[in-house]
């Protein structure tokens, strides 16, 4: 295709582009199979690919991976972003209603949903998105450009070269929030607690790749400068911001009567269980510009307008039972499962209770009266207990697995009760797929597909029965034909030959990583070496902690564990380290890497390093012996100069390893 062609079809396809992604997430009503969309989005990013002059800050391509270098600077509001007076009861609303009527008795007011989510102000300079920036104190907020590139329902250009700022409420849906909060539950990690912290975290991410895999959404409501008169109210201010292209609030009526204004605020309030989207009130706002302008602001608030809370619903119950269940990273969870409730619009039956601490500090028991709600109208949870049934005893968290029935072990510091048996069913794919992983066994072919289909047709119930698996197992997968099959038995033959510290990373004991992994293979030789090894020995290793020692001994600790090395080594996998050292010229010298290396990557630097019985560091201090220095070189020289540390080049390294 020559340049002119290109260049034509490139608009075409960004104008065709940007009308069906408004359609699909401002409108939510689609014209194309996502398909098709995908398929003229690839034709897009296949021409800018051999044109990279053609590519534009507003392509549709570029909503993710684009520079993040401001990321996080502070950015000035031109205006500032208020916030509002809260109000928890009709009287208060009588008030200011009163209020505004008495200054202005012709005064109209919006309702409009409170969306429980995070502020941001979006530039757009003749039509094209610019910056993006949080609310902050309202006054000073941070760039989050890169980030609300990805929220599709923000055009990164409007229908009119319009130059505008507007305001509005970026937040996560409530079925998003609902997977992220079980997907982090699976995980053992913490999770967010409401939709608001969700959209806070994932808008204040380092990497616009995750906030895009946050499902972030954003509505529209206020416009915040626009060199124009011609627009002398709230409604009609919305009404235009919708024509430029904008996902605006979805209801902002306009109202008069105070008994009006009462039954929108009432029924925001019944409809509130049933919208896809969590709110925290409804906002009344006067609607003209010129009475806003004349009301004015106290220092905090606009006086001309008001937000009704609405109370949380709570609801009382009985414990029927507490579960108690294995995720996939060995965390035993308890479940309150209570007689069926209808709370904030559907029926709650269960609500998780955390962990040991959690259930101490309510003392939560089966056969208690309990309250319940829904944390940010979605998640129910216990908020306390009424009374306990009698003859009731405090609830403990079982001592073994109730997946495997092997001990469970809680570590100092944590919530979290964990099964680490690595037989554990409930772990059996998540360690299957650590195990083959690149770094761990490096299993070429033996992904998380694979993997899961071996352990469904019964072929696999631990790690070590990975080298028992034949060609004709495989080929009970569908699509595995005779090379395939092969293909993978030989991948498992050679890993056979592992290092020990590849072995050792692949057990996935608990924080043992790669680096921890390489140290007990080294520092002990052979597996049994580190089997029979006690927490003093453990302990007393260079650059091993407290906790990881005490992990290693707990990991041994259990017959499960012996019996899979025993398997293992039966099967022939390599029980030995085999970075043998020359000699131990960089015995106590520990060196840092920084930088891009002419000819080693850092792995092949590091194990050289190692081999001469040196380490390496991440950071400098003045522990480092030598930081070894490739081009585009960072912070970390600066550092080096200023604590006198030697610098040395990959050719000065050469010298010292001849
Ligand atoms: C919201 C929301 C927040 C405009 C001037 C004072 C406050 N979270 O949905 N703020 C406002 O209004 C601003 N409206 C809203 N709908």
């Amino acid at each position: 295709m020559d340049f002119e062609t290109a260049k034509a079809r490139a608009k075409e396809l960004r104008d065709l582009l940007n009308y069906h992604s408004h359609k699909y997430y401002v409108e939510d009503s689609p014209e194309i199979e996502d398909y098709e969309y995908d398929m003229l989005q690839r034709e897009l990013a296949g021409i800018e690919k051999e044109f990279p002059e053609l590519i534009t800050p507003d392509s549709p391509t570029q909503r993710v991976g684009g520079s993040a270098e401001s990321m996080f600077t502070p950015v000035a509001h031109a205006v500032p972003l208020e916030s509002l007076q809260d109000a928890f009861s009709f009287g208060e609303v009588r008030a200011f209603y009163d209020r505004v009527k008495e200054q202005f008795p012709d005064a109209e007011f919006v309702v409009e949903p409170k969306i429980d989510g995070l502020s941001v102000a979006l530039e757009y300079e003749n039509g094209v998105f610019v910056r993006g920036s949080t609310r902050g104190d309202g006054n000073i907020g941070e760039d989050v450009t890169a980030n609300l590139r990805t929220v599709n329902s923000i055009p990164l250009r409007l229908k009119s070269d319009v130059t505008i700022e507007v305001r509005g409420e970026t937040y996560m849906p409530k079925k998003v929030f609902a997977s992220l909060v079980e997907e982090q539950e699976q995980n053992g990690e913490k999770p967010f607690k409401n939709p608001r912290n969700a959209a806070a975290g994932s808008l204040r991410q380092k990497n616009p790749k995750i906030t895009a895999s946050r499902g972030l959404d954003i509505f529209v409501f206020n416009i915040q400068r626009y060199g124009s008169d011609e627009i002398t109210g709230h409604k009609q201010s919305i009404d235009f911001l919708k024509t430029l292209g904008f996902k605006t609030i979805p209801f902002y009526n306009k109202f008069d009567s105070y008994d009006d204004i009462i039954s929108e605020l009432n029924r925001i309030g019944e409809i509130r269980p049933t919208l896809p989207f969590d709110i925290d009130g409804a906002v009344i706002k006067t609607d003209s510009f010129a009475q806003r302008a004349e009301i004015g602001s106290t220092a905090k608030f606009p006086r001309w307008a008001l937000a009704f809370k609405y109370p949380p619903e709570e609801k009382e119950t009985t414990v029927v039972d507490i579960e108690v269940a294995v995720g996939r990273t060995g965390v035993l969870t308890p479940t309150a499962v209570f007689e069926p409730v209808l709370v904030a619009g559907s029926t709650v039956s269960r609500a998780t209770l955390h962990n040991q601490d959690f259930i101490n500090e309510k003392d939560i028991r089966i056969g208690d009266r309990v309250v319940i709600r829904k944390a940010g109208d979605i998640i129910p949870e216990v908020i306390k207990v009424v009374s306990h049934a009698d003859g009731s005893e405090k609830f403990s968290l079982p001592e073994v697995c109730p997946s495997c029935g092997s001990a469970v072990i809680r570590e100092e510091g944590e919530a979290a009760v964990r099964c680490v048996n690595p037989e554990c069913p409930a772990q059996l794919l998540r360690n299957l797929i650590h195990f083959c992983s690149r770094d761990a066994m490096d299993i070429e072919g033996m992904g998380d597909a694979v993997l899961e289909k071996l352990v469904t047709n019964g072929f696999l119930s631990k790690p070590s029965e990975i080298y028992t698996l034949k060609k004709e197992d495989f080929m009970t997968i569908e699509g595995f034909k005779d090379k395939s099959s092969q293909n993978l038995v030989d991948a498992i033959e050679k890993s056979k030959e592992n290092d020990l510290s590849k072995l050792v990373f692949a057990l996935g004991i608990r924080h043992v990583g790669q680096k921890a992994g390489k140290i007990l293979a080294e520092h002990f030789g052979t597996m049994e070496n580190i089997m029979n090894a006690d927490l003093e020995q453990l302990t007393a290793i260079d650059g091993f902690g407290g906790i990881m020692a005490q992990s290693v001994a707990d990991f041994f600790a259990l017959e499960q564990s012996k019996h899979e090395i025993e398997a293992l080594a039966a099967y022939g996998v390599n029980m030995k380290s085999l970075t043998e050292k020359i000699d131990n010229r960089f015995e106590g010298k520990v060196f840092v890497l920084t930088g891009t290396l002419p000819t080693y990557s850092r792995n092949e630097a590091s194990e050289i390093i190692e081999k001469f019985g040196g380490k390496t560091a991440s950071s400098v201090s003045k522990k480092t012996s030598y930081v070894l220095a490739g081009e585009e070189a960072g912070s970390k020289l600066v550092k080096a100069q200023s604590l006198g540390v030697t610098i040395i080049n990959e050719e000065e390294f050469n010298e010292m390893i001849k």
